[in-house]
């Protein structure tokens, strides 16, 4: 169905999760909907509140501009704006964004009547931010343990706290995140590359001529079974892109909260339970 006439079948009253009618309209190409206003109000006071940090900060240098937490000090209190508070509000304002972007998204499925995947992925990437900044901060009985909001102060922070466990890539479900952070890349360049060679439009003055149409799924499959003996298939591949990625996002979030809530010595003595089996004496 072509885009014009798609447009006036969908774009149609009804899915909205709160509000009713009020605010399903859309401006330009966008539907707003309630969570679209909220998101606004979020994404624009926060915005305002990190260049408000900047400006009472001591850099304009957009390496160096940093919105710190609370000191640890302060426990879970709210703190003077400036001495933390901002990022406290900040933090606030960016997962009321977050959570915004993600309902808009589900109204809009809604609207469409397909299924939720893609706010459900999106839940996941929420659930990683939440942990590092409310749910360890709380575990820890600090908000000083949250992250500072800046490019390389948050570099820094990751550095520090790695070091604080010795050396974190011993830590198991680090480990595991990594694994499918890289399995991600490697299931996305198979997928989109073998999508491009058998889509692989045009050229016609090379030997041997390239395709003007594009190939069938029986090609695609093909091409993994004549080489590995295997095809997971053109839905399946898209499957096991979100399982993957899912994982990579959770096992992440999961290696945070249990470094210090639940381990608080080097991951490298974690692997002790191993010289510890009975069966080595
Ligand atoms: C595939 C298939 C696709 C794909 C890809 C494969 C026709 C368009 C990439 C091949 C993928 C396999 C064999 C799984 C690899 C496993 C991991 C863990 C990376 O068969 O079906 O559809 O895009």
């Amino acid at each position: 169905m072509a885009l014009l006439s798609f447009e006036r079948k969908y774009r149609v009253r009804g899915g909205t999760l709160i509000g009713g009618d009020l605010f399903d309209f859309w401006i330009g190409p966008f539907y707003v909907g309630f969570f679209g206003l909220t998101t606004a109000f979020f994404a624009s006071v926060g915005t305002a509140l990190i260049l408000y940090g900047a400006a009472i900060g001591p850099t304009w240098n957009i390496w160096r501009i940093s919105i710190a937490p609370p000191d640890l000090s302060y426990g879970l209190a709210l703190a003077p704006l400036a001495e933390g508070g901002l990022w406290q509000v900040i933090t606030v304002c960016a997962i009321g964004a977050f959570v915004s972007w993600a309902l808009r998204e589900v109204e809009i499925c809604r609207k469409l009547g397909i299924g939720f995947h893609v706010p459900f992925a999106f839940s996941f990437a929420i659930l990683a931010y939440v942990t590092l900044v409310v749910v360890r901060p709380v575990l820890l009985g600090a908000w000083g343990h949250g992250f500072p909001y800046g490019i390389f102060s948050h570099l820094d922070w990751v550095s520090n706290v790695g070091y604080q466990y010795l050396h974190f890539h011993y830590n198991p479900a680090h480990m595991i995140a990594v694994s499918f952070f890289f399995t991600t890349t490697l299931a996305l360049s198979l997928h989109g590359g073998l999508i491009l060679s058998a889509a692989n439009p045009g050229m016609t003055d090379t030997y041997p001529p390239k395709q003007d149409e594009v190939k069938t799924p029986e090609y695609e499959d093909t091409f993994f079974r004549d080489t590995i003996g295997y095809s997971v298939g053109t839905l399946g591949i898209h499957r096991l892109g979100l399982i993957l990625a899912l994982n990579a996002g959770f096992w992440s979030a999961v290696c945070i909260v249990i470094s210090g809530p639940f381990w608080n010595k080097g991951w490298p003595q974690w692997w002790n339970w191993w010289l510890n089996l009975p069966i080595w004496s």
